[in-house]
C-alpha cells in the first residue's frame, strides 16, 4: 500500500531537509544499500553471530544474499513497498534477516517486543493495517503460534503469519526465500524505513516513523562517538527490537561500521559473561538494573571479561553511586546514554572526566540537535535551571504515525518534540535528567503508560476507579502500584486477583502492577482531577 508522505507520517519542512542534506547528515543512503555496500567491501567478515542453541554465523556476503532471497520470497507472497509487517522476534539471527529483507523491498517492520501479548500485538496489527506478522515458535515458555492464531482471527487484513522455527498451522519462515528475479524497486532514502514503538503515556503505544536518511545519520553519529569500527564485537543483550540496542550504537551501528554483532539469548551474567569471553566482546549496552547485576557479578566471575572495552548504560536514570562502581568492577569505560525512540540521543563522551560521566546523561549527537529547556508556558528557563526538554533535529521525528490530535499536543508549532523529561544543562552542555512530567512509569528502562493499565483494571466488574503510579524501587528505579477503589457492595478483592485479571487480558508481563492497594478515595487536584503527584508521594512514604 502506498503511503502518503506527510499524511501517514509528518515529515521535516523542506528548508530543514535541505539544511540536513547540505550539512552532510542525510547522505541519501538506505539500509538495503548499506548492507549491499558492506557485503561488497568486506564479504567474508562475520556480521552476525547467533550463539544459541548451536552457534550460527553470517558473513556480510551471506547476510546480504539471505536478505535478498527472503525479500524475493516476501514479494512473491504479495508483500510490497509500504506494507507494514509486525516483527516480534527475540535476539535470533532471523530477526536481522527479516528486517533487512523488508528494508530491501521498502516494507516497514513494526518492532514489537517479545514480551508483548494479545492487547499490544492486535493494536499494532490493526492500527498499522499490517499484512504479515513474524513470530518465533516458542520463546521464554510462551507459544507465539497460539497468540498469532488468535491475532489472525481478529485481524482480517493480516494475510500471513511467518514462524521462525516449527510453524505449526502457519508458514515456516524458512520456506519463504526464493531466487530474486531482478533488482528490487526499493525505498528512497527520505522514505520510511520502519515504525518504532513509543513508551507511551496515553493508552496504547504510539508508533514512531523513522526514515532511512534520519536513522542512518543517528547510527553514523553514534558510531563516531562510541568508536565503533570493523573490529567492534558488540553483544546485544537487551531486546534487539528496542531502539537503544538497535541504534545507540547497537547492532545496526555495528553493521554500519563493518563490525560483528553477537546476539545474547538472555541478559543475565550466567549467559552473557561466557559469551563475552568466547566471542571476545568489546562493547555492549545495558539498562541500569542490569548494569547493577553485572557490576555485582563481575567480582565473583571466573570468566575473562578483559576484552570488554565500553559499556553503555541508558534507558532510565542510572544512579551516581552505581555509575561509580561500574568501571572498576568491569574493567572498562562507561558511557551514559539518554535517548528516546522519537529521536534525540545524548552520550557522555570518551574524553569526559569521571565526574561528568557519573553525574550527567550526556550531550546530543549532533550540532544540529536543537535543545530547549522551558517552563510550563514554553518560555526558556535561565541557563542551568531545570525545565521541560523540547527538541528537534536531523533524526528527531516531526510527528507520530497517523496521530494528528496527539501530535498537536506532543509537538510545538515549530516542530519541537515535547519529550516529557525534566532536565537541566551543565555549563559543558551535558544534560542531567531530573525527573519526568509525562504520565509514564519507567520500570528499569521498560516504559509503562499508566492509562493503558488503568483501562484494563477498570473493566473489572468490582472496580469503581483506579489510578496507577510509580513507586521508587532500589533495583528497578521504579515499580508500578495500582490504587483501586472498589464498587460499593462489591465482593472484596485480593491484590493477586487484580494482577491475574490484568494478566488474563493478554498484556506484556512488565505492565502488570507490581503492587495493588485498595483505598476509599483518591486525592484530587484543585480542578477535581486525580492528583498523581499526591498518590506518588503517599506511596513513597508507605
Ligand atoms: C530509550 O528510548 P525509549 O523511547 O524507550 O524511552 C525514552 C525515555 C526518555 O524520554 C526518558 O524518559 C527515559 O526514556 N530515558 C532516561 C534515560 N534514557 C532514557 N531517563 C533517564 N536517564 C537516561 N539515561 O530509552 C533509549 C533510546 C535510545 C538510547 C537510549 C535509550
Amino acid at each position: 500500500m502506498t503511503l502518503t508522505p506527510g499524511v501517514d507520517a509528518p515529515t521535516w519542512p523542506p528548508e530543514f531537509a535541505e539544511r540536513y542534506r547540505a550539512a552532510g547528515h542525510w547522505r541519501g543512503e538506505t539500509f538495503g544499500g548499506m548492507l549491499r555496500e558492506r557485503a561488497a567491501a568486506h564479504p567474508d567478515r562475520i556480521a552476525l553471530v547467533d550463539p544459541a542453541p548451536e552457534r550460527r554465523t553470517w558473513t556480510y556476503r551471506e547476510l546480504d544474499a539471505r536478505a535478498d532471497r527472503l525479500a524475493a520470497g516476501f514479494l512473491a507472497r504479495g508483500i510490497t513497498k509500504g506494507d507494514r509487517v509486525v516483527v516480534q522476534l527475540p535476539n535470533v539471527g532471523e530477526f536481522v534477516e527479516v528486517v533487512f529483507a523488508l528494508f530491501r523491498i521498502g516494507a516497514l517492520p513494526v518492532y514489537a517486543l517479545p514480551a508483548h501479548r494479545e492487547t499490544e500485538i492486535s493494536h499494532f496489527c490493526s492500527f498499522t493495517e499490517a499484512v504479515a506478522y513474524v513470530v518465533p515458535d516458542r520463546h521464554a515458555g510462551f507459544d507465539h503460534r497460539d497468540l498469532a492464531a488468535r491475532i489472525r482471527e481478529r485481524t482480517p487484513g493480516l494475510r500471513h503469519v511467518f514462524v521462525a522455527g516449527d510453524p505449526g498451522e502457519h508458514t515456516a519462515l524458512s520456506e519463504v526465500p526464493c531466487e530474486p528475479s531482478g533488482p528490487f524497486d526499493g525505498p528512497e532514502p527520505h522514505e520510511l524505513a520502519f515504525l518504532q514503538l513509543s513508551g507511551g503515556t496515553t493508552g496504547l503505544n504510539k508508533l514512531i516513523p523513522r526514515t532511512h536518511d534520519d536513522y542512518l545519520y543517528s547510527l553514523r553519529g553514534s558510531d563516531e562517538i562510541c568508536g565503533v569500527d570493523g573490529d567492534t564485537r558488540f553483544l546485544v543483550v537487551l531486546p534487539a527490537a528496542h531502539n537503544f540496542p538497535m541504534s545507540s550504537p547497537g547492532w545496526l551501528g555495528v553493521l554500519y561500521a563493518g563490525g560483528t554483532a553477537v546476539l545474547a539469548p538472555k541478559p543475565d551474567p550466567a549467559t552473557a559473561f561466557p559469551l563475552i569471553e568466547t566471542e571476545r566482546i568489546t562493547m555492549t549496552a545495558l539498562v541500569p538494573p542490569l548494569a547493577l547485576v553485572w557490576t555485582e557479578a563481575a567480582s565473583a566471575t571466573g570468566h575473562d571479561l578483559s576484552t570488554l572495552e565500553l559499556v553503555l548504560v541508558g534507558g532510565a536514570k542510572y544512579s551516581e553511586q552505581a555509575a561509580r562502581r561500574l568501571e572498576p568492577a568491569l574493567g572498562c569505560t562507561l558511557m551514559q546514554v539518554f535517548g528516546m525512540a522519537e529521536g534525540l540521543v545524548n552520550y557522555t563522551r570518551r574524553d569526559d572526566d569521571t565526574e561528568t560521566v557519573v553525574t550527567t546523561q550526556g550531550r546530543p549527537i549532533s550540532p544540529d540537535d536543537d535543545v530547549r529547556i522551558v517552563d510550563d508556558q514554553d518560555r526558556d528557563v535561565p541557563e542551568g535551571e531545570f525545565g521541560h526538554l523540547l527538541t528537534r533535529g536531523p533524526y528527531t521525528i516531526r510527528g507520530y504515525w497517523r496521530a494528528p490530535d496527539h501530535n498537536r499536543r506532543s509537538f510545538t508549532e515549530d516542530g519541537f518534540y515535547r519529550t516529557g523529561d525534566i532536565v537541566r544543562r551543565t555549563p559543558t552542555g551535558h544534560l542531567v535528567v531530573e525527573g519526568r512530567a509525562k504520565d509514564q512509569i519507567n520500570r528499569g528502562g521498560e516504559k509503562i503508560a499508566p492509562e493503558e493499565v488503568e483501562n484494563i483494571i477498570l473493566a473489572h466488574p468490582s472496580v469503581h476507579d483506579v489510578s496507577v503510579v510509580s513507586v521508587p524501587d532500589e533495583y528497578l528505579g521504579e515499580r508500578s502500584l495500582a490504587y483501586v477503589i472498589l464498587r460499593r457492595g462489591a465482593e472484596p478483592l485480593k491484590p493477586a486477583a487484580v494482577k491475574r485479571f490484568v494478566r488474563e487480558r493478554g498484556i506484556a508481563a512488565y505492565k502488570i502492577p507490581d503492587l495493588v492497594e485498595f483505598v476509599d478515595a483518591f486525592p484530587r487536584t484543585g480542578v477535581g482531577k486525580i492528583s498523581k503527584t499526591q498518590l506518588r508521594s503517599a506511596a513513597g512514604q508507605a
